[in-house]
Formats: structure tokens, sequence, C-alpha cells
């Protein structure tokens, strides 16, 4: 059984990262090797406010047929509502945390504040206990595999909306006050999707958190929060591996050729229900 590579895509950085794309790989092949390793994935996810009611059953149902399975999987869901009782069916090797944390009034600080909980949680738990870590955004469901490929030191996803368009309009920020603040870059990565090696992850979010809080010293915010941030720390270190679009695409886009395959799909969302308060 033969992989065609893909020629209509790039599948990979000029940092020879892999660009992961339907066809490319072997899952069977990765499987293997990451259980004979031993790999076991830590998924942590902020389910705050409405979010929880509206999107964290679906999430974690989608995530138990779809999400490395056939690997150990530490669920951390990350709520002001810890004691609410959730319908989900876990699999074995599969267990669930749920950690309480602030409701912040302002949503950009509840986006921004999980790069905090994050590196928080990698410390006190993550680290005894997985291999490696990956950080989602409530707001999606899983529809196919989203398995042990994507497993690296430190791996980012292209945002579905940004892939196919010249740099000219990738939205990083371009506020010099800001710590976020770049003029060029490799890719405009998505921050509902990044993970790696527990040490990587760690290392992103302290970077990204500690940056955030300097701009709010300096009282200015990045134009897209968390993800500005992200940006900025993956033009610095690269990631050793990139997710094509297919790992977290918007139907709303519509068809497109080069996405073979829909692993993981943003919800649908309704902002005036949701924002306010
Ligand atoms: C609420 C209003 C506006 C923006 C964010 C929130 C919000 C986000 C919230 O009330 N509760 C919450 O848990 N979140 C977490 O932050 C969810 O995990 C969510 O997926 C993530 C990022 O916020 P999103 O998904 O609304 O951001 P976008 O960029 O996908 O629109
Ligand atoms: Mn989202």
């Amino acid at each position: 059984f033969h992989f065609r590579s893909r020629t209509d895509v790039q599948t990979c950085t000029t940092w020879k990262a892999p660009i992961l794309w339907e066809g490319m790989f072997d899952p069977e092949v990765y499987d293997q090797n990451h259980k004979k390793e031993g790999s076991s994935v830590a998924l942590t996810v902020f389910a705050v406010g409405r979010y929880l009611d509206e999107y964290l059953e679906t999430f974690l149902n989608s995530s138990e047929h779809h999400f490395m399975v056939g690997l150990p999987v530490s669920y951390y869901v990350f709520t002001d509502m810890p004691e609410k009782v959730l319908h989900i069916h876990l699999g074995p090797q599969r267990t669930l945390k749920m950690i309480k944390v602030q409701r912040h009034s302002r949503w950009q600080d509840i986006s921004m504040m999980r790069m905090k909980a994050i590196s928080d949680v990698i410390e006190s738990d993550i680290r005894h206990h997985s291999t490696h870590v990956f950080c989602f955004d409530v707001d999606q469901v899983f529809t196919g595999r989203f398995g042990s490929e994507a497993l690296g030191d430190s791996v980012a996803l292209l945002h579905a909306y940004y892939y196919h368009l010249p740099k000219i309009f990738y939205t990083y920020d371009r506020n010099p006050k800001s710590k976020a603040y770049m003029e060029n870059g490799d890719f405009y990565y998505h921050a509902a999707v990044f993970g790696g090696s527990w040490k990587s992850v760690k290392s992103l979010a302290e970077g990204c958190y500690q940056n955030i809080m300097e701009d709010k010293q300096n009282n200015v915010e990045a134009l897209w929060h968390d993800e500005s941030h992200l940006n900025k720390y993956l033009w610095l270190h690269k990631p050793s591996r990139v997710l094509s679009p297919e790992y977290c695409w918007d139907t709303h886009i519509g068809y497109r050729s080069d996405i073979q395959v829909t692993r993981l799909l943003w919800a649908p969302k309704q902002y005036d229900k949701l924002r306010t308060p």
C-alpha cells in the first residue's frame, strides 16, 4: 500500500518540519510507534460560562471517537462550574479532571488567561502523567481521525482562513508597543489547536503569558489576544510539526479541493447569545 505524495499543497516548511496532509502518512505506523514508545496525551479545554452547556459535551463525546484513539488520554476541563455533571462516556485508559477557574468579566481575559492555567497544570499534574499535551478551543467537533501522527515536540495548526492567502493578509499584531508585534512570519497559526511535548507546551504557554502580562502593564492588548502572542512565539520558536487545516476546518469556507478530510470542525456559533453577559 503506497502513499501518494501530495503535490497540490506545501508538505514541508523551510526549516524541514512536515506539514501534515491526508494521504502523506500511514496512521497504523504512527499508532504502533507511539504505543511502543509509551506516548500518552493530555487534552486541555476551557468551558467557562455559557460555553460549558453550549459546547463541552459535544466536544468531548466526539473526541472519544476520534482523538488519539488507542493511546491513554487525560482530559483537563477548566471551568467555573466544576460541580456540573457531564454526560460523557469515557473509553478505557481515558480519564477526565475538572479544574475550577475564575470567570473573567472580559472575554479577552478568559481567552488569554488560558496560557497561565495551561502552564500551571502542566507543572502540577500533566508532566507526571502524560508525554504530550494538546490544547483546544471547546467550540469544535471532531469528525475524523485526529491521531498520533499529530504528536511531535512542538505542533501548530495552519488557520483555515489564511493558509492559502499571501502573507500580506496575515493578521499579525502590527503595533510596535505590543510584545506580539511582528512584521514577517512563516504562517498564520490558529490558537484553537496547539500542542507538543509537555515541556514545549509549558514553555510556549509561559512565554505567551509573560508577554500578555507585559502588554497589560503597558496598557496594550494584541490584535487577536492570545493568538497574536502564539504567532509571535512560533515565529521565534519554530514548530517541529505543522497541521494542515484538515485538522480544524470551517465548513462555511465551502469546497476546497486540497481539503481531503475534515478531522475537526468549527461548531456553529451564536455570537449574540454567547457574548452578552
Ligand atoms: C466568550 C465570549 C467571547 C469570547 C470568548 C468567550 C469564552 C471563551 C467564554 O465565555 N468561555 C470560554 O470557555 N471560552 C473559551 O475560550 C472556550 O474554550 C473557547 O473555545 C475559547 C476561545 O474563545 P472563542 O472560541 O469564542 O474564540 P474564537 O476565536 O474561536 O471566536
Ligand atoms: Mn473558538
